[in-house]
């Protein structure tokens, strides 16, 4: 019932621009040729693109903070970006419904799927225990970027994440432990190539290259002793090489903007453990209202789907906790979020969104994902 409405909302939000882009306004009109011809030619000189391109300032010219790759910049310009993300992770699911610790710890578990060798033997068919259930995880990331478009038709961009990760577990005999990690996360490298653009809309492919610059050999205390490799959700890269294409596409009205987003993480080989993450499939819509020139308010469906993992650390064990199983690692989240966004004052821009899923299923026992928040700065220049 509470999600029908919440959909509805929605709906009826991004619905809403369709009627407003109709109406015309004097300061969106293609009037000033010679200001948009002056861009063009000079759009690399030091003049303020925003004194011709009022909407290009407002504050709901970007997309919501959480969407990356979503503008393009002019020929010669800059932009730096911070980004301050954290999600929280809280309690225990499987398919779409919760589970506590002790159905984790002493209610019998079975493989995700009965593995056979040479079509003869059937490894794992049996019940067994977890002998540690995670309770909750909590990861907050640092993302430095940066933007600068060669020409009008290509941005370039990279982002350098700062990860850390905690995880709080719980063992059968009662005892809680904490394992945290951090560094550098997979930097990543692309481009935003043009494809349309008219007045009110905007199409850009997305293709982006991540790099194994994050860890897969992270260490640390457990219960099993000193030193551990840590299971695959504690990890800060995933050790592989990943194509990310993409298709992003914006529109806007005189106080309305909206847009939708499609960017697939492919991995393109095994890492040098031995095991491939599955690919990630991100989707979403947004709408924004401006309420003032400088400040806009905005709602977006975030659809997540994983893969799960291909092949498998040999130094996990997947029947002793379930972080450490490469088959309960896919799963599909919705989330819904509302954001601010703030700017443009003199190129300088802020915003945050906050959001929560409703609704999870996942290749379960997994922990579920409970929030997931975002803070950030662009300057262009
Ligand atoms: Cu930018």
């Amino acid at each position: 019932m509470k999600q029908r409405l919440i959909y509805g909302v929605l709906l009826a939000f991004l619905l809403s621009p369709a009627a407003a882009f109709t109406q015309p306004r004097e300061d969106q009109e293609p009037d000033n040729p010679d200001a948009s011809e002056s861009v063009q030619q000079h759009g690399n000189e030091s003049e303020a693109p925003q004194n011709h391109e009022p909407w290009r300032s407002s504050a709901s010219a970007h997309a919501p903070i959480g969407v990356m790759g979503d503008h393009m910049h002019h020929k010669g310009e800059f932009m730096l970006s911070y980004r301050f993300m954290t999600m929280e992770m809280d309690g225990n699911r499987t398919g779409e419904n919760r589970m506590s610790t002790d159905e984790l710890l002493f209610f019998p578990q079975f493989a995700p799927t009965i593995q056979t060798v040479s079509g003869t033997q059937v490894l794992s068919p049996g019940a067994f225990n977890y002998m540690v259930a995670p309770i909750r995880m909590r990861m907050s990331m640092h993302m430095f970027g940066g933007m600068y478009a060669p020409g009008d038709r290509l941005t370039v961009m990279g982002m350098v994440p700062l990860v850390r990760i905690t995880m709080d577990h719980i063992t059968r005999r009662n005892q809680l432990f904490k394992t945290q990690t951090d560094g550098v996360g997979d930097v990543s490298l692309g481009i935003l190539f043009r494809i349309a653009e008219s007045e009110h809309h905007h199409l850009h492919l997305n293709l982006g290259l991540k790099f194994p610059t994050g860890s897969i050999d992270e260490l640390g205390d457990t219960p099993t002793g000193y030193n551990q490799q840590l299971p695959y959700p504690m990890q800060t890269g995933t050790g592989t090489l990943d194509v990310v294409p993409g298709l992003t596409y914006t529109g806007h009205g005189s106080i309305f903007a909206w847009g939708a987003q499609f960017l697939a993480t492919l991995r393109t080989e095994r890492n040098e453990r031995d095991y491939r993450p599955g690919n990630v499939y991100d989707s979403s819509i947004w709408g924004a209202i401006n309420a003032l020139d400088w400040l806009s308010f905005s709602v977006r469906l975030n659809g997540v789907s994983r893969d799960n993992y291909e092949g498998s650390d040999a130094s996990l064990t997947s029947t002793l906790v379930p972080t450490a199983d490469p088959r309960r690692r896919g799963g599909q989240v919705l989330r819904l979020l509302g954001g601010i966004n703030l700017g443009s004052f003199d190129g300088l821009r802020f915003g945050v969104e906050y959001g929560e899923p409703i609704h999870q299923h996942l290749n379960g026992p997994q922990l579920e994902e409970d929030a997931y928040f975002v803070i950030g700065m662009q300057y262009a220049f």
